[in-house]
């Protein structure tokens, strides 16, 4: 493989080209009007422009994408995550084309693009599944026999389902007919397919997940588990890994777990099996995942392993040199830094990014795809960038976290930096006292709170300069003027609490 085509944009994009390069491999950007100056695009060494900002007349035309490779010369394609890369026909019509496709076969992504084909094969294979059915159901009637089987609540979910589209919780046999009917028109809507089956609902259940790598030669193993229950209407906001709650008993479960659902696939390449991790320490498969994940770095960080360079040695042919599931060392934690405004029910924010102060120093990686100048638009995802530390242990980890999000500074939109830092301070979080539905639950706790540090040290700031002012009075101005001249007219603006406690600590304590 000399050359690759990244069929993304933003911080995987990037992510892909540092591999390549490391790997001597060459690569080619493609981008939308609204990316034209994007720094992926700026970092492959080649760029092709794809069309118009939205993504349906750019990032998801396959078709030109595919003739883009070919002009430049390209050998395969990464698709990253999102977009096409989990599209059966993208991943045909690049082999077809006569290039290396990184990911699954087109064959592995179909076997798992049903969640009851999944079930089905995850079932024949001794990997447990969530009580329920496989087949789609003809009418309530039907439902409710099933449900009074299995005992409420139950959880109706769309066959092509994903991410929570076309499902419905189920409580008492009365609310059946109107859920089904709900749940029927939901994944038409989404999926143009009604099929609709029955889960015994699982309640409060930690999402836990696994990665797998697989080869060519029909070597697969797990990398262990992310926990990835910190999430909100199905939008993951942190990540981590290990996950507090497995041992490594349940670790060596869910792994071989995996494994048998990745190797009846017939996987290749990087992919994710998602796991409920119930309190009583049952897990469910629930789907595979068959691309690269947003939150592969906190795995990448605890096993040394470089998941995206693997991704292409795997489709370049080369043999796994791992001879068993690798077990983690040490903690990793991931936050999506989004252009989300958590305190006003995560409103989007949009606007060109003024300033940005990047963390640093042991342990943190900053994967990002945008910088001074981008600008934030509505046509893509809010996340601007994953902070990412590791630690000896989950504690250091959450401080050093903490540290570096007290690091960062973006300024020109609202970003989510603020929410992170209270879900760090959270004493829930910290005793990993986590699952799904935990963020939905301790929001308000979480956006309501007062910043302690910052509020201590904008008082503190506030003084400084109270006190600074009051000398000025009692002193003669110099004639050439004073570095402290403007500290009045910032004292002035003390009413106003929470802006000026912000522009506080970024100019008076860091840029003095
Ligand atoms: C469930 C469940 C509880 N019980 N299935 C959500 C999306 C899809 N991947 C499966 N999902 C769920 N399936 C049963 N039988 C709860 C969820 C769920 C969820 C799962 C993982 C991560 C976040 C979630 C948020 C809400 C519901």
């Amino acid at each position: 493989m000399r050359k690759v085509l990244i069929a993304n944009r933003g911080e995987i994009a990037l992510r892909v080209i540092r591999a390549c390069r490391e790997l001597g491999i060459a690569s080619v950007a493609v981008f939308s009007d609204a990316d034209a100056r994007a720094p992926h695009v700026r970092e492959a060494d080649e760029a092709v422009r794809l069309g118009p900002p939205p993504s349906g007349e750019s990032y998801l035309r396959g078709e030109l994408i595919i003739a883009a490779a070919q002009a430049a010369g390209a050998d395969a394609i990464h698709p990253g995550y999102g977009f096409l890369s989990e599209r059966e026909w993208f991943a045909r019509a690049v082999r077809d084309a006569g290039l290396i496709w990184i990911g699954p076969p087109a064959e592995a992504i179909a076997a798992m693009g049903s969640k009851t084909a999944a079930r089905t094969l995850a079932v024949a294979h001794d990997v447990p599944v969530v009580p329920g059915t496989t087949t789609p159901l003809r009418d309530a009637a039907e439902a409710q026999g099933v449900a009074a089987e299995y005992g409420y609540p139950v959880l109706l979910k769309a066959a092509a389902g994903g991410g929570g589209k076309g499902m419905r919780v189920v409580r008492e046999p009365a609310e059946m007919a109107a859920a089904l009917e709900a749940a029927q028109r939901e994944a038409m809507n989404a999926f143009g397919d009604d099929a609709v089956y029955v889960e015994k609902y699982i309640e409060g259940p930690r999402h836990v997940e696994i990665q797998v790598l697989a080869d060519a030669h029909g070597r697969c193993i797990s990398l262990g588990e992310r926990e990835c229950s910190v999430q909100r209407r199905h939008q993951k906001m942190i990540e981590e890994a290990p996950s507090p709650a497995v041992s490594a008993d349940l670790r060596r479960a869910m792994g071989a777990a995996a494994v048998r659902v990745a190797k009846a696939a017939g996987y290749q390449n990087a992919g994710t099996c998602e796991f409920l991790l119930a309190a009583d320490e049952r897990f469910y498969f629930l789907e595979m995942n068959t691309r690269i994940q947003v939150e592969h770095p906190v795995t990448e960080l605890v096993t040394g392993i470089d998941l995206v360079q693997w991704q292409l040695r795997i489709a370049g042919g080369e043999r796994l040199p791992f001879t068993s599931s690798i077990d983690p060392r040490g903690w990793a934690m991931e936050c999506r830094i989004t252009s989300e405004d958590a305190s006003n029910d995560f409103l989007p924010s949009t606007g060109r990014i003024e300033y940005v102060r990047i963390p640093g120093g042991p342990g943190v990686r900053w994967d990002s795809g945008v910088g001074v100048g981008s600008e934030v638009t509505l046509f893509y995802d809010p996340m601007l960038a994953k902070l990412i530390v590791w630690a000896p242990t989950r504690a250091e980890a959450i401080a050093r976290m903490h540290r570096a999000l007290d690091e960062l500074t973006i300024q020109g939109l609202e970003t989510s930096r603020e929410f992170h830092l209270r879900v760090m301070e959270d004493d829930e979080f910290q005793r990993g006292a986590i699952d799904i539905q935990w963020l939905e639950r301790r929001l308000p706790s979480l956006v309501g709170a007062t910043a302690p540090r910052e509020q201590v040290e904008a008082a503190a700031i506030a003084a400084a300069l109270l006190a600074e002012r009051d000398r000025q009075r009692r002193t003669p101005r110099p004639a050439n003027g004073s570095p402290s001249a403007s500290a009045p007219d910032a004292a002035a603006a003390l009413p106003e609490l929470q802006p000026w406690a912000r522009l506080a600590r970024q100019r008076a304590l860091r840029d003095a």
